[in-house]
């Protein structure tokens, strides 16, 4: 049986939905540190679970004989700069907790989301490779880059299948943002469809690496079911998707939108941003468990329109 940490989160839960339809609902226990929507509590079971708490965790483990866990529960970037030690203790006791449990064999694969937050101002920004400097500046980015070295210790030292991604900004429109710095791209959405204007947190010419939440659900559960000798890459596979600046996703959404106009007032995020590639190279996963991307922008932005509009009626 398969246990989400962090379910009721932005890629929690629509990995719950899409693991439920797989694998069926009574298979996938969903779990936070809170409830969830509607959807998620009432399509299988659920438990209240601080992942931070060791035996909390161990407890769901056996009461539900789990043996593979995604770990999504994170303080993203944002929020992180403004309560950095609660964020490195749940960022990090989190991990702790499901590698041990991994490593005295209470559970037999683990998912363990990393991002190229752990890129830093001297990594090279273009079409970053898997391997280059990584010098992170954000309390964010220092937990996803250590966590990354500590699941590559696990792997090695004590044969733990753990597996990893380097997300890219996700967009979707299923939950509310939880925080991040490319969080503009999904609230630029709901606000130019409610009033049409936008008031853009990062500058007009800041291009990040981002991705359509589909796709990101779709690679996470290609990669856990890739087989374990395949898998080259034990800290995080960078993932590349797409690649644009508020500016060329404002142009996008005119095109469906006319009327849709932007104002661009950089906040604390615009020095997250600046520290973070614009765009990245995923060759490695392409190659160790044939990873391609579906959503280009303007299938993206026809996406998020449409959702978002279906999700009112
Ligand atoms: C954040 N959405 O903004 C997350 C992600 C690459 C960005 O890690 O913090």
């Amino acid at each position: 049986k398969t246990l989400i940490i962090g379910a009721c989160g932005q890629i929690g839960t629509e990995l719950t939905e899409k693991l439920r339809a797989e694998k069926g609902k009574e298979n996938v226990i969903a779990s936070d540190i809170r409830e969830g929507s509607k959807l998620l509590m009432k399509s299988g079971p659920f438990e209240i679970l601080d992942a931070t708490n060791y035996d909390a965790l161990e407890d769901v483990i056996v009461h539900y004989n789990i043996d593979e866990v995604y770990l999504m529960a994170a303080m993203l970037s944002g929020t992180a700069e403004k309560f950095p030690m609660k964020a490195w203790d749940l960022n990090m006791t989190t991990l702790f907790n499901a590698l041990n449990l991994a490593k005295d064999g209470k559970i037999s694969k683990l998912f363990w989301p990393s991002s190229i937050a752990v890129f830093g101002p001297t990594t090279p920004k273009e079409n970053t490779p898997q391997q280059t400097i990584m010098e992170p500046s954000t309390v964010y980015g220092i937990s996803k880059q250590t966590g990354e070295r500590w699941c590559e210790y696990y792997h090695k030292r004590y044969g733990v299948d753990v597996r990893s991604i380097r997300y890219p900004g996700l967009i979707s429109y299923k939950t509310a943002p939880g925080g991040g710095t490319t969080d503009y791209a999904i609230e630029i959405f709901h606000d130019a469809l409610k009033e049409s204007y936008y008031q853009s947190f990062l500058s007009q010419e800041t291009a990040l690496p981002m991705m359509y939440m589909d796709d990101a659900i779709k690679a996470t559960i290609q990669l856990m079911k890739t087989d374990h000798t395949k898998i080259k890459i034990r800290s995080s596979y960078n993932l590349g998707g797409i690649s644009f600046t508020p500016k060329e996703l404002a142009k996008a959404i005119n095109k469906r939108i006319p009327q849709f106009e932007i104002d661009y007032e950089p906040d604390f995020r615009q020095a997250i941003a600046d520290s973070w590639p614009s765009s990245i190279d995923d060759t490695n996963a392409q190659e160790d468990w044939d990873w391609k991307h579906e959503f280009d922008l303007e299938t993206m932005v026809d996406a998020m329109i449409e959702g978002i509009k279906a999700a009112k009626k």
